[in-house]
């Protein structure tokens, strides 16, 4: 049966599964929305296509299906450029959708007219310029295969206004992907296998460096597995948070720049890293040069072209994380590392005991206090998305992930204003869990219109703005490295409370310590969305830090006892 190119759209969407797509619609992208109407599906009316985006992503990294945003030409795809690159550098599944002038007025400057396929090249896994009906089905088959497999990613679809509004024949099995080249499930060969397990069985430093591909190929009980029975240690990179419960006694925490101390010291001693899809950022490893310079390496990674890309490796397994595993495990007999084990504990010392909510109330409230009130109140259980900057880090910190997609960050691009989208989209995709956006007073103003998507569509998130009065993060460099001249970064901020009355959104202001739980309970209690502003200390900074590009030991510490913290 003949369906225009606008219900093929929509035809091959839901029986992908799509019920929920973020858009913003534009003249070249109408007959899509108006044939839209005629399907089954929840459409968020976002304020701006960024937050589409980030929406798009949020919802793919909650639950690892894919995620639907939808703009029209010109200047609604250029806004999807930054969540696009986004979902690219932290490898997430999305599907962009954009309407693109009628094909006969392709390079005519015509009004709207981006080359968005031209624009999107590098930061999509792939894309695609639709000019026919017929051509419609096909490449939306093959635009979730693509996104979804192997390493995930985003793809864009600019679909062009005639091959919206034209009909052809609508064959879904027809439709089906054949992709020649395409093989996304590589296995390693026995004879990598066999060196792996000959290198973890010679092992006496062993350390697991734990990563985002441990939550896409839902690995995480697989590695608990090997971490017990060979009883190596795990560090977490920042995407890797909650792939493994924060809870376990050989989970250690954050590697890297702001990483625990006792962690980064620990991979600079180690004689062998078990990289468990993580990829090697220059955030983690700090100067390649002096990096876990007696550790022999061990990638498991799906990706071929991460292999060596950053860190030389002794052994490469390509594949699925939770495949290699399975093959690996039953090859690995149990091995007892005790005294390494009891060597990383005396590294950590006091410090990992030390509980800043017992400290005295100086009279300060420290972003670190409401991380840690938030993390008690909700039990380590709420969807916590942060935005990016000294907050993120002190979430990454003080919130402890106990499970899989518990926190959403935008960790490669480091992306602020994600956050408040991004939560948008996981509270649609898990409408059950309880999420927090956890965002600085500057990020939170990249994306603040959303609130209003957030108020039009009843979208049950909590808010807490992390208000330092700065650009916190970058002052924090401002000061270490540029004798604290503060180009730039002080804020003059808006009421942040009476801007989310303006919006009909609830809220508190809260600059105690003592208010901090009371605020956060009262926020649980609520039935709908709520945005407290925690005013914090303005000038306090992330410990231990690992100056950009220096060595993984060789971390800042934090100078005085004001808030002697866990991180420290
Ligand atoms: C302000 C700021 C500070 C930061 N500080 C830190 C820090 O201190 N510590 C830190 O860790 N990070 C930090 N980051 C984040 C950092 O930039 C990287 O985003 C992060 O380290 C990447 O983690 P990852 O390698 O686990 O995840 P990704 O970048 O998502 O890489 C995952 C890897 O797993 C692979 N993979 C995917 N699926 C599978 C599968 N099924 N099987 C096997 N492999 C798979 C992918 O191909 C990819 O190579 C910071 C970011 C910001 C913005
Ligand atoms: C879109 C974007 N622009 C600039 C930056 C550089 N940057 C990284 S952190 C940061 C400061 C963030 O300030 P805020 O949102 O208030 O969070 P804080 O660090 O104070 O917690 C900036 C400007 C960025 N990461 N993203
Ligand atoms: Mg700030």
């Amino acid at each position: 049966m003949k369906k225009t190119g606008g219900q093929i759209l929509w035809e091959c969407l839901v029986k992908q599964g799509v019920h929920t797509v973020f858009g913003y619609p534009g003249g070249a992208i109408l007959p899509a929305y108006d044939a839209m109407t005629q399907y089954p599906i929840r459409h968020i009316l976002v304020r701006h296509e960024q937050g589409a985006t980030h929406m798009a992503d949020g919802f793919a990294r909650a639950t690892g299906e894919v995620g639907v945003a939808i703009a029209t030409s010109g200047p609604g795809a250029t806004n999807m450029v930054t969540g696009i690159a986004t979902a690219m550098l932290d490898s997430s599944p999305i599907v962009c959708i954009t309407g693109q002038v009628g094909s006969k007025l392709i390079g005519t400057d015509a009004f709207q007219e981006t080359d968005i396929t031209g624009v999107t090249l590098p930061v999509t896994k792939h894309n695609y310029l639709v000019t026919r009906a017929e051509d419609v089905a096909p490449t939306v088959r093959e635009a979730f295969l693509v996104a979804s497999s192997g390493r995930p990613g985003p793809v864009l679809i600019d679909i062009t206004k005639d091959a919206q509004q034209s009909s052809a024949e609508f064959d879904w099995d027809g439709a089906a992907p054949t992709l020649r080249g395409y093989r996304p499930d590589y296995r390693p060969a026995q004879v990598d296998l066999s060196k792996a397990a000959a290198l973890i069985k010679s092992a006496e430093r062993p350390i697991i460096l734990a990563g985002r591909g441990i939550i896409m190929s839902d690995a995480g009980e697989l590695v608990r597995q090997f971490a017990e029975r060979t009883n190596t240690p795990i560090a977490m990179t920042l995407l890797g948070l909650g792939g493994i419960p924060a809870d376990h006694p050989l989970n250690l925490g954050m590697m890297g720049m702001h990483g625990e101390a006792w962690v980064n010291t620990a991979i600079q001693e180690a004689d062998l890293l078990l990289a468990f899809g993580m990829r090697f950022d220059d955030r983690v490893t700090g100067n390649l040069k002096t990096y876990a310079p007696t550790a022999k390496k061990i990638h498991v990674e799906i990706d071929p072209a991460e292999i060596n890309k950053n860190v030389k490796v002794d052994v490469a397994l390509v594949g699925d994380l939770r495949e290699v595993l399975t093959e690996l495990l039953p090859l690995v007999p149990p091995v007892d590392h005790e005294a390494w084990v009891s060597r990383i504990g005396s590294l950590k010392g006091d410090s990992a005991v030390r509980d800043i909510q017992n400290l005295p109330d100086s009279g300060h409230l420290y972003a670190a206090h409401v991380i840690n009130d938030l993390w008690r109140e909700t039990k380590g259980e709420a969807v916590v998305v942060t935005d990016v900057g000294q907050h993120q880090m002190w979430e990454a910190q003080y919130y402890k992930h106990n499970t899989p997609r518990s926190l959403i960050t935008s960790g490669g691009l480091g992306t602020m204003g994600f956050a408040l989208p991004a939560a948008v989209g996981a509270k649609v995709a898990r409408p059950d869990a309880e999420v927090w956006v956890v965002v600085g007073d500057g990020g939170f103003q990249m994306t603040m219109c959303e609130l209003a998507t957030i108020v039009q569509e009843n979208i049950d998130v909590k808010i807490a703005i992390i208000n330092n009065g700065y650009l916190g993060m970058v002052r924090q460099w401002q000061e270490f490295f540029y004798e604290k001249r503060y180009a730039a970064t002080p804020l003059v901020n808006p009421d942040f409370a009476k801007l989310a009355q303006a919006f009909g959104i609830k809220s508190m202001s809260v600059s105690s310590r003592a208010d901090v739980v009371p605020a956060v309970a009262d926020a649980r209690a609520h039935k709908g969305p709520v945005l407290i502003d925690f005013q914090v200390e303005q000038e306090d900074s992330v410990y231990p830090m690992v100056p950009a590009g220096a060595d993984l030991h060789a971390m800042i510490r934090r100078p005085s006892p004001i808030v002697e913290t866990a991180a420290d």
